[in-house]
């Protein structure tokens, strides 16, 4: 796909809306403000964006845990989202899903909660956008710990035997938890296991939005074409720790490993290619900047001043009708 300076200006606007999201709930966590857990994708944006941002609105995105970044590229209103997140009646499941929620009509699968469900569901959604015969496409995001689980062979195995149009795109920011990749995977590169499903598999810069989005379109050109699952290893890095809202061990990374990472921060390093390709002025970036940390002030403030759920709602909408 070749990206003209419009789908450029794009993918900028949503990596910064995403970290722009992302810092907001940081902050409101550290004031006790949102309920539960929440794991900041603050890094990671350029996953996120490259991997949604030029998908179809019907074709499927299986989140992951971490940040916005995916989910607001792909269409989902971030103002009802945040609301979710804080358990207001106004969210996506009128406050009683949290950050997890997939609203209807967006394309964002469910998330099932257990690392390593994604699979399954994309194979699934697979299957179904197979049936359906129009040309839908799956991409299914996951992190270099999910990729430890039993579910990834049988997904992946079962997507390449029956050539779903799933494309598999891993978050490899290196640990899961505190765990560093070289504990639990023999294999130092995740993108090694497409040879055991007969799939292309490629590693990419996952600090570079350009070569993610380039990569991720070029897989779901040859899905909607009807050639098959990908997979695709996003190299990357989380700035924060594991988790907001926890107790997290924080000594198993080095100072001088997180510092080498935000050298190539992937918002700083696309606004400077914009500018040297004379994509975008300052001026211009400096303005999308700005307006975006307004839509996030203003989404922020209307979720924390929209109502609680009535306690007597409690027990509705548990099941389908
Ligand atoms: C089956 C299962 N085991 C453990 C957990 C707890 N857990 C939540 S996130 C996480 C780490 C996942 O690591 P990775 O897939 O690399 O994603 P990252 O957090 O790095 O984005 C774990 C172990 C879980 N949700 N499900
Ligand atoms: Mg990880």
């Amino acid at each position: 796909m070749k990206f003209t300076k419009e789908d450029k200006i794009l993918l900028y606007r949503n990596m910064v809306r995403g970290r722009k999201y992302d810092e907001e709930l940081v902050e409101l966590f550290a004031k006790v403000k949102v309920p539960g857990m929440w794991h900041s994708g603050i890094g990671q944006e350029a996953v996120g964006a490259g991997a949604a941002t030029f998908l179809r609105k019907d074709d499927w995105l299986e989140p992951t845990h971490r940040g916005y970044t995916f989910g607001l590229a792909k269409g989902v209103d971030g103002k009802r989202w945040l609301a979710e997140h804080l358990g207001r009646a106004t969210g996506f499941a009128k406050g009683k899903g949290g950050h997890y929620v997939a609203p209807k009509g967006s394309g964002v699968l469910p998330f099932g909660g257990t690392i390593g469900s994604a699979f399954p569901i994309s194979a699934g959604a697979g299957i179904s956008a197979k049936r359906l015969g129009k040309g839908q496409v799956v991409v299914c995001l996951f992190g270099d710990g999910a990729a430890q689980r039993g579910t990834l062979h049988e997904s992946m195995n079962l997507a390449a035997v029956w050539q779903l149009p799933v494309v598999w795109v891993c978050e490899n920011n290196l640990y899961a938890v505190t765990a560093h990749l070289s504990q639990s995977m023999a294999v130092k590169d995740i993108a090694d296991l497409a040879h055991g499903y007969n799939m292309p598999g490629v590693i990419i810069d996952g600090q570079d939005v350009l070569a993610v989005a380039e990569a991720v379109m070029e897989a779901v050109e040859r899905a909607r074409a009807g050639e098959g699952p990908s997979l695709i290893e996003c190299k990357t890095y989380r700035y924060r720790n594991h988790g907001e809202g926890g107790a997290f061990p924080t000594s198993y990374r080095t100072k001088e490993e997180e510092e080498e990472w935000k050298k190539r921060d992937p918002i700083v390093l696309f606004r400077q290619c914009l500018l040297d390709e004379g994509d975008a002025t300052a001026e211009e970036l400096d303005a999308i900047d700005k307006e975006l940390v307004q839509e996030v002030l203003e989404a922020s403030r209307w979720a924390q001043e929209s109502p609680w759920p009535e306690v007597g709602q409690a027990f509705t909408d548990l099941y389908a009708d």
